[in-house]
């Protein structure tokens, strides 16, 4: 016998469709329900406390499957994202209408991109002319609620820590406002053509009444890390960067004093080459910010303690930008010839380096000895170095009469113009000493390497008085170049950015340091030539800011990879390698040239929360900043121990002539900056 059969499990019957046993609806119904008064109680159950469940797990997800949809998904997998092939790539699409944009006539800017293309190969554009890039959408997630870091914070006073700047009476934010309202009437092309002849004289020293105007700040709640609303261009924000320069150089002067870089966490010192690089690299900018007590102590250290004549091998691009340039940057705002025989002297221990069989120059000095080397493991020049020497040592000649500084360096980019191996304008990151050939051919960046050869093309030309063709030509055929090459969009937000090829594979990396771009690019459009280049650096610029933005410390890490793939998520995506800030000038320098020629002040603002944010995670209780390795993480950043000099020297020089409403305060028509931002004349036209 067996036992009576017990109904602990569901027969499904599946119909035949073409039957016409169960294609009734009502006999259907009463099919199922005969079905269900078969089932067990305990089936019954079972049933219907699976389809109970099924309904509320349905209720909770329906928040986060719409916020999916509409592209807010906090996921964080995206930090992991690796190196992607580029495949489908996205057509440019018209943001109103999610169309493909027809060609129209005008300046182009970026190569149209078909999405059948090989990996990464950047496609023939459609037709003669290709579109600009469409505005990024301003609708980007930001974090909000930014808190000091207690590593950099326990052993501080607070006050210290974080300072906050008074309110601005409102009536004076009116008149600003109103002042804003006619600024933007006025905002003509002005960054079209328009050169006033360069003027050689030194310049008389900056007010400091506008500094001392301004009441001292108040002390801030450390956790509120909202920047203050002052109006964009007030003597808040200068006495702002005054603070933070005054914070900086008393961590240098207590524990760094005349070595080359300040170790702020440890309260020590670093020597790279035992020049005193960081106070060298201050002067100017004390004598701009008007702190004259500070820069008389500088200037004696220099007067009594300052030698060059070491046994000591030093580099000579980083040595040249930083001590020569900034020597004759400061002998130009003070007069003071101090300055230009230290200048000099230097200038004149760095000759040996030119003497190779190429005439390509080695990176390597020996300041004392007069002797020359490239680095130990490769008889290769770096090619940004070999190239971005030029604006300082054709000055130094031109101020000593003596032509040897100026005919080296012409030299190298003479080679440089005529060397086969460049790619429309672009050029390899490397160059040989002895043969003077490219070498690493293929490779091409903005970045690292190769970064100011391309900012030193523009600024030769307009520091000679736009007369040497050579130059023009290749910095306009260099951004043609990156147009072609090295220009893309994100998928989610449309940021425009300048990645890298290596050998036809496009790399969606872009490191801070390209953001010098934006700025070089806009003082270029003021220097007349083409508008398309100024449209590009506001959407460039635009990317930058984003780059810190979108990092919850409001700082931007070394190096971004941009996200292409159509889908929502994020536009930038950070490898754990590269989450370090190093205090870097490059978005500051562009929003101060985009400021002076446009006059927008949201790019002050964005200059404005940036030094926030230095001062919130990278300011250390004591004296000093500090480079940080994580801009990801707000809670612990951690400190990197070592300030840079252009921290001193660049980022927050720039930020002071961003917020300054002098615009003859070292007037783009009338000096150029270096790459360390030492500003050298523009030279004054032969007469005719
Ligand atoms: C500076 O020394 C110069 O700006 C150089 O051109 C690039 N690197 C640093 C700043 O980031």
């Amino acid at each position: 016998m067996y036992p009576p059969s017990r109904k602990d499990f569901i027969s499904l019957t599946l119909s035949d469709p073409h039957s016409n046993t169960y294609n009734n609806g009502k006999h259907r119904r009463q099919s199922c329900w005969r079905k269900w008064k078969q089932l067990s109680r305990l089936q019954r159950s079972l049933i219907l406390f699976l389809l109970a469940l099924l309904l509320i797990f349905g209720l909770l997800s329906y928040p986060s499957i719409t916020e999916q949809w509409r592209g807010w998904s906090d996921r964080e997998d995206w930090l992991e994202l690796n190196d992607r092939d580029v495949k489908d790539l996205p057509p440019i699409l018209d943001q109103a209408t999610g169309k493909g944009l027809p060609p129209v006539a005008g300046p182009h800017v970026l190569p149209a991109v078909d999405p059948d293309a090989d990996a990464g190969a950047p496609v023939e554009p459609r037709g003669p002319n290709i579109p600009i890039l469409p505005r990024p959408p301003t609708k980007i997630k930001t974090f909000p609620n930014k808190r000091g870091p207690p590593s950099l914070q326990k052993d501080g006073n607070i006050s210290d820590t974080v300072r906050e700047v008074k309110q601005v009476p409102e009536v004076a934010q009116e008149e600003e406002e109103e002042g804003q309202e006619e600024d933007k009437e006025k905002k003509i092309v002005s960054w079209r053509g328009a050169m006033i002849e360069a003027d050689q004289a030194t310049e008389t020293p900056p007010s400091t009444n506008e500094r001392e105007a301004a009441a001292p700040p108040a002390p801030a709640n450390p956790a509120d890390t909202v920047p203050p609303e002052v109006s964009s261009g007030t003597v808040d924000r200068l006495e702002a960067v005054c603070d933070a320069f005054r914070h900086a150089w008393k961590g240098y002067k207590d524990y760094a004093w005349g070595h080359d870089e300040l170790k702020p966490i440890s309260r020590s010192f670093g020597e790279w080459f035992g020049l005193g690089l960081t106070l060298i690299d201050s002067l100017d900018t004390m004598w701009i910010l008007g702190l004259k007590e500070e820069f008389a102590e500088a200037k004696d250290w220099v007067e009594k303690e300052l030698s060059f004549d070491k046994n000591v091998d030093v580099n000579l691009f980083e040595t040249t930008i930083r001590v020569l340039g900034g020597l004759l940057s400061t002998y130009h705002l003070t007069g003071d010839q101090l300055f230009l025989e230290k200048a000099k002297d230097i200038g004149s221990r760095l000759m040996p380096a030119f003497k190779t069989p190429s005439k390509i120059p080695f990176s390597d000095v020996n300041i004392g000895r007069g002797t020359a080397h490239p680095p130990r493991w490769t008889s290769d020049s770096t090619l940004a170095e070999v190239t971005s020497i030029q604006l300082e040592f054709r000055e130094l000649s031109r101020l000593t009469q003596d032509p040897q500084y100026q005919e080296v360096v012409n030299e190298v980019m003479k080679l440089v113009h005529k060397l086969p191996g460049k790619q429309d304008g672009l050029v390899p990151m490397f160059i040989n000493t002895n043969s003077g050939q490219f070498t690493h051919k293929g490779v091409f960046t903005l970045g690292a390497r190769a970064d100011s050869y391309y900012e030193y093309l523009l600024k030769q030309w307009i520091q000679g008085g736009k007369t040497e063709d050579d130059l023009l030509e290749d910095y306009l055929q260099a951004v043609e170049g990156v147009k072609k090459h090295l220009l893309r969009q994100t998928g989610p937000n449309k940021l425009t950015f300048v990645g890298e090829l290596s050998h036809t594979r496009f790399n969606p990396k872009m490191d801070h340091l390209v953001c010098f771009l934006p700025g070089t690019l806009a003082l270029g459009a003021h220097n007349g030539l083409p508008g398309d280049h100024m449209d590009l650096a506001v959407q460039l610029m635009e990317t930058c800011h984003q780059m810190y933005k979108q990092m919850e410390t409001g700082l931007s890490p070394e190096i971004v990879h941009f996200n292409l793939q159509a889908s929502d998520g994020h536009d930038v995506v950070v490898k754990p390698a590269d989450r370090h800030n190093l205090l870097r000038p490059e978005t500051v320098e562009s929003l101060f040239y985009m400021y002076r020629f446009t006059k927008d002040t949201k790019y002050r603002d964005w200059g404005w929360d940036i030094l926030h944010s230095f001062n919130n995670y990278t300011k250390v209780p004591g004296g000093g900043y500090t480079s940080i390795n994580n801009v990801r993480d707000p809670v612990n950043p951690g400190p990197r121990d070592k300030m840079e000099s252009f921290f001193l020297g660049e980022t927050l020089k720039y930020l002071y002539l961003l917020f300054s409403d002098d615009m003859e305060l070292l007037s783009l028509d009338k000096y150029v900056f270096n790459t360390e931002a030492h500003a050298l004349p523009i030279w004054p036209s032969p007469p005719k």
